[in-house]
C-alpha cells in the first residue's frame, strides 16, 4: 500500500526502487495534484498498472478532476484551473486522461483487509473524503481497514485503520505499508530531491499505453 504521491515521482521512484519487481503494490489515490511533476507520476504508476504490478485506487483528488472535467458549464473552467493536473498537462492532456480516470476503483478488498482513499460511510461504502466520523465510528466489522488522505507524521496502526498518508507533498515522507507484514519502507519527499523528471517524461510518454490492455491485476486479489 501506498499513500498520497501527489506528484512526488522523484519519491516515488526511490521507493520503487526498494521492492522486487514481483511486489504487488496498491495506490490509495490522490497520486495526482500538489507536487512538482504529476505527468510523469500518472505515467508511471499507470506503467505499473499496465504492467499487472500495482491497482491505483481513486481518491478525492482524482474524483473532483474527474468531476470538473464532465461538468460542462463556465463554473468549471475556473474550477479546472485551480487543478495543479489540469494546469500541469493543459486542457488536452487533462481530457485524454478522463476514461483512464473514471476506471480507478474505489476500493480494493483483501484477505482480511481492505484498502480505500479515505474510509467507509455507515453503510460500509468507500467516502472519499470522510475523516473524524470514520475514525470514531469504525467498529473493525468489514477487517482492518488501510487509509490514506490525512497525512500524518508517521503510519499509525490503529485497532481497526491503519493510516499511510505521511504527506510527502508537504515536506513528509512517502510511506509504503504491508499489511500481511506490518512492515512500513519510508523515502523522503520530493522537496528534497534532485529532479530528473522532466528527462524521463518523454520515455514515458512512448512506452506507456492508454488503455490497459492486460487483466492481471486479479492476481493482487491474493495476499502478498
Ligand atoms: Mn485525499
Amino acid at each position: 500500500m501506498i499513500g498520497d504521491v501527489h506528484g512526488c515521482y522523484e519519491s516515488l521512484l526511490q521507493l520503487l526502487e526498494v521492492f522486487p519487481s514481483s511486489a504487488q503494490l496498491v495506490f490509495c489515490g490522490d497520486v495526482i495534484n500538489r507536487g512538482p511533476a504529476i505527468e510523469a507520476t500518472m505515467l508511471l504508476v499507470w506503467e505499473l498498472v499496465c504492467k499487472g504490478r500495482a491497482i491505483w485506487l481513486r481518491g478525492n483528488h482524482e474524483q473532483h478532476l474527474i468531476n470538473c472535467l464532465e461538468a460542462d458549464h463556465q463554473d468549471c473552467r475556473a474550477a479546472l484551473l485551480s487543478i495543479d493536473t489540469y494546469r500541469q498537462l493543459g486542457d488536452e492532456l487533462a481530457r485524454e486522461w478522463l476514461g483512464r480516470l473514471k476506471g480507478l476503483p474505489l476500493v480494493y478488498k483483501a484477505n482480511g483487509w481492505i484498502a480505500t482513499h479515505a474510509g467507509l460511510d455507515l453503510n460500509g461504502n468507500p467516502d472519499l473524503s470522510i475523516r473524524n466520523s470514520f475514525w470514531e465510528d469504525y467498529d473493525g466489522r468489514y477487517g482492518r481497514v488501510v487509509v490514506a488522505h490525512t497525512p500524518r507524521p508517521q503510519v499509525e496502526r490503529h485497532r481497526h485503520i491503519v493510516m499511510i498518508d505521511t504527506g510527502a507533498c508537504y515536506g513528509g515522507a512517502l510511506s509504503a505499508y504491508c499489511p500481511e507484514s506490518d512492515a512500513v519502507v519510508q523515502v523522503c519527499g520530493d522537496h528534497r530531491l534532485k529532479k530528473r523528471w522532466s528527462a524521463d517524461i518523454n520515455k514515458l510518454k512512448e512506452v506507456v499505453p492508454r488503455e490497459m490492455t492486460t487483466s492481471s491485476p486479479s492476481v493482487l486479489a491474493k495476499p502478498c
